[in-house]
């Protein structure tokens, strides 16, 4: 099997079944408070088969008119995205290695034909964060390739408690995940796919912000 990406780190099987089931817990309340909504392209107003929601400060957020953006709202019901689950603070914490805790987690919901087609992160003002990602659910076939469009692109599969690292050059890797692998997993009883992206959103003030972080 070739190398992944310089930058990409994955670490399959995480997270325990019951590191799992305690996720999954978490994020059912973060979705009572914040549904998921369909998102639309922006311009084209075509809805994406995946639904979404977020939780933490800031949330990834798309529509027609708006398009890619963060907001510190959920844009169907303008209220406050929930707090970001201790769990997921404790799993950047560990794993990151970076001074400052994710502003937003992107809670990402597949069904069996749900896909998202390959681009790049490139919403956030921060670049240097890595960005981590975990897995929940039924498995996947994730695609990550070069900087540029263009270039040649891998496959790997990804199963529930897997947990990705994207950092360095991989950061702004464009990627997409072709397909799900229904009724792979057991962990969501209808079955379905849960990605949990988190991620830094505002640059880190050049020396001050990094260097109070590291004195905690
Ligand atoms: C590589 N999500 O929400 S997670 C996304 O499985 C997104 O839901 C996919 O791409 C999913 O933007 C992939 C893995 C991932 C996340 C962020 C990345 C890979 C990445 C950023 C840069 C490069
Ligand atoms: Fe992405």
């Amino acid at each position: 099997m070739a190398d992944l990406p310089a930058g990409v780190r994955h670490i399959p099987m995480c997270l325990s079944w019951d590191e799992q089931r305690a996720l999954l817990s978490d994020i059912r309340s973060v979705v009572k408070h914040a549904p998921l909504y369909t998102p639309t392209m922006p311009r084209t107003g075509k809805p994406m088969s995946v639904r979404m929601t977020n939780c933490g400060a800031l949330g990834w957020v798309t529509d027609q008119s708006g398009g890619y953006r963060y907001q510190s709202s959920h844009p169907v019901t303008g209220q406050a995205w929930p707090k970001m689950p201790q769990r997921l603070l404790d799993l950047w914490q560990e794993f990151a290695n970076y001074p400052l805790p994710p502003e937003a987690c992107l809670i990402n919901f597949y069904t069996g034909s749900a896909k998202m087609g390959l681009h790049q992160d490139k919403d956030e003002d921060n670049f240097e964060a890595p960005v981590l990602s975990i897995s929940l659910g039924d498995d996947c076939l994730f695609r990550i390739g070069g900087t540029n469009r263009n270039e040649p692109t891998q496959s790997i599969k990804l199963h529930s408690g897997d947990v990705l690292l994207l950092q360095g050059e991989s950061r702004l890797a464009y990627h997409g995940v072709d397909r799900i692998y229904p009724d792979t997993s057991t962990l969501l009883s209808k079955g379905g796919r849960i990605n949990l992206t988190l991620r830094r959103v505002t640059k880190a003030d050049e020396v001050s912000d990094l260097e109070l972080a590291k004195q905690h």
